[in-house]
Order: structure tokens, then C-alpha cells, then sequence
């Protein structure tokens, strides 16, 4: 009955702030922190953030690995992982409100052309610019599940015209749905601000490159909370040059962290976030992870189990 925290990387102390909380809300349960595991054979259940590749196969009990993180292309990458237990992924309200404020904060960043005041201001130049209505703003979200649903539902409130593209087609009220390769590009067509919430799966690898760039209207924006795979770095950077993409936000990088020499750092249009939209908080995840296992020791599939076929 042992949990076993699995997260090597802790430079923050993120992870180390789940012990407490572990120990306050599941009292009875043995907790191990990697790499102080134990007996290998007493781990059931494992939440993890970025395992070392090969690690998890050891613990041959393993009933369940939870990921303290939405995405887990990190770790489909590794071929060891074993595939005959769950793999949950974290669905919580703090990583889903933590996401929605980071893409409606850019969106009205964005929209109210903050990253032009302040140029203006830099030159002590008083410059009001206009902006249209929110009805009049083009929106599109990039991945309609947990997180871009959510943020789109709040930009809806809002009152912007918002639209999403997902595999599947979606019915959020005032959220236009396109799916599919086929529409792709009427989605873009139509997209003055883009947030992208993809997973990074091989259809999405490198998804946002020069031919994709060219279908947004001169002048968009775009948002990367997904993935750093999910862009074309150098395609990017040409488009922010031509002047077809007007400013662009990032938060995710390949590698990580962003190299200190790379030109996204100084780019003028363009601003750069440490993998920091939304974060994980053990007072809320937690009780996620204890509800999954209460699920399984009743014989139940915890909720959000990862589709490995998929990739997410
Ligand atoms: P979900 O699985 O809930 O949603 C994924 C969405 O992407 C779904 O709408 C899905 O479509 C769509 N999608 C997947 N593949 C394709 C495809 N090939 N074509 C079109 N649409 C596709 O994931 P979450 O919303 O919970 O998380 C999304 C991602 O956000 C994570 O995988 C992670 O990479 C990133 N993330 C980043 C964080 C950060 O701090 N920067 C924090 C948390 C997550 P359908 O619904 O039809 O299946
Ligand atoms: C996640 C992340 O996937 O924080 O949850 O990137």
C-alpha cells in the first residue's frame, strides 16, 4: 500500500510541498520519495513529474502511475514504461483556472495591444490606439479538452468571438467547432488570436510551422502554452521577421530551459515565460491522485487514464 513520489527534478521544491498534503490526506498510507523507494516490491502506486527513463519498470506491483501534469509526452517516450497499469493524466481545477488566467491574460494583452503601449512608452510617446469590441475579436483555441475548453468557455464570457479545432467535434456553448485536417485551415483563416493547448502526440509534432503560420491573417498573435514541439522555432521567428505574425507568447521550449542565446529572449515582439502558465498544486491534486486510487481499490479505472494509442 506504499505511494511512491517519483519527481527527480525538483529545482522549485514544487514536488517536496505534496508530503505534507499527502500525509495530512492519506494518514494510513505508507509515502516513499524517490529515490528513498524501499522494497521495490511494496510500491502500488506512483505520482510522478519527469521519472528517470527506465525507473518505473522496477516497481513490479505498480497498480497505477499518476503524472502530476496534464501532458505526458515526456513520458510515452519511454519505451520501459510498463504498459499494463493505468496511466492517469491530471485533470484539477488549480492546473485548468491556473491555464484559463495565463490565456486570457494574453488574449487581452494581446487585444488591447498592451505589447505596442509599451513600446510607445519606452519613446515617451502618448499614443492611443484603437482596439475592436471583443465580438469583433477573433479567438481560436488550439485543443478544446480540459484546459482549452475551459479557457474558451471564460473568453466566450468575455463576449470574444471564439472558435476551437480538436480531433473530434465539439459543442461548447458560443464556441465555433472545427475539427479535423480538413478544417484546419478555415479555423486559421479566421484567427486573429491563437492559444495553443494541444498535446504534443506525433500528429501535432511541429504542427505550428511556416505553411500553418501563413494561413493566419497578417498581424495575429499566438500563444504557446502546449508544448515546445509544437512549433517550428526558426519558422516562427521568420514569420514574427516578415511581419505576418505579430507578436507571439510562449511559455514551452525544446529544449528547456530556452538557451541563453536563443533569439526569443530579445526578440522585441516576442515574450518568453519559463513553463510556468499553470502549475500543479498539491492541495488540489492530491485528492485527485487518492480519488483515483480509492477508484481502483474498488475495482474502478480511475478517471482520465491516457490513451497511449492517442499519445494523450
Ligand atoms: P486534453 O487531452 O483534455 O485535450 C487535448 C485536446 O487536444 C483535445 O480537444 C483533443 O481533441 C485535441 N487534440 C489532440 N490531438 C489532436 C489532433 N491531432 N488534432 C486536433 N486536435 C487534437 O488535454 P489538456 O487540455 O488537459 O492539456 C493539453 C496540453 O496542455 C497538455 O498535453 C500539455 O502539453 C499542456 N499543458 C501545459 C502546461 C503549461 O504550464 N504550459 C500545463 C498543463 C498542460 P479531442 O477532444 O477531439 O480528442
Ligand atoms: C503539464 C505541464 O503538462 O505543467 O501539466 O506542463
Amino acid at each position: 500500500m506504499t505511494i511512491l513520489l517519483n519527481t527527480p527534478n525538483d529545482p522549485t521544491g514544487e514536488f517536496r510541498a505534496y508530503i505534507p498534503v499527502l500525509e495530512r490526506l492519506a494518514p494510513g498510507r505508507k509515502v516513499r520519495i524517490w529515490p528513498d523507494t524501499g522494497p521495490v516490491e511494496e510500491i502500488e502506486y506512483t505520482m510522478v513529474w519527469r521519472p528517470k527513463p527506465g525507473d518505473l519498470r522496477r516497481y513490479r506491483n505498480l497498480k497505477a502511475i499518476f503524472n502530476l501534469g496534464a501532458g505526458v509526452d515526456a513520458l510515452l517516450k519511454d519505451e520501459t514504461l510498463p504498459d499494463n497499469v493505468p496511466l492517469v493524466r491530471l485533470v484539477d481545477e488549480s492546473l485548468t483556472g491556473g491555464m484559463t488566467e495565463y490565456v486570457v491574460y494574453h488574449v487581452l494583452r494581446f487585444h488591447r495591444r498592451t505589447p505596442e503601449l509599451e513600446q510607445s512608452q519606452r519613446r515617451s510617446e502618448w499614443e492611443p490606439l484603437l482596439y475592436p469590441m471583443t465580438r469583433d475579436r477573433k479567438v481560436g483555441i488550439l485543443g478544446l479538452g480540459v484546459l482549452g475548453g475551459d479557457a474558451a468557455r471564460k473568453l466566450v464570457d468575455f463576449g470574444f468571438d471564439v472558435a476551437g479545432w480538436s480531433r473530434t467535434p465539439k459543442s461548447i456553448p458560443g464556441v465555433t467547432s472545427y475539427h479535423g485536417q480538413d478544417q484546419l485551415k478555415t479555423f486559421l483563416n479566421r484567427t486573429e488570436i491563437l492559444a495553443c493547448l494541444l498535446p504534443l502526440t506525433s500528429d501535432t509534432n511541429g504542427i505550428v510551422n511556416a505553411r500553418f503560420l501563413a494561413q493566419l491573417p497578417k498581424g495575429a498573435c499566438i500563444i504557446n502554452a502546449g508544448r515546445g514541439g509544437h512549433v517550428v522555432q526558426d519558422d516562427l521567428l521568420a514569420a514574427l521577421d516578415s511581419g505576418h505574425i505579430g507578436y507571439a507568447t510562449l511559455d514551452v521550449f525544446t529544449p528547456e530551459p530556452l538557451p541563453h542565446e536563443h533569439p526569443f529572449w530579445t526578440h522585441p515582439r516576442v515574450t518568453v515565460t519559463p513553463h510556468n502558465a499553470s502549475l500543479t498544486q498539491p492541495e488540489t491534486a492530491v485528492p485527485v491522485v487518492l480519488e483515483g486510487i480509492a477508484r481502483l481499490e474498488r475495482g474502478e479505472l480511475p478517471r482520465n487514464v491516457v490513451d497511449r494509442k492517442l499519445g494523450y
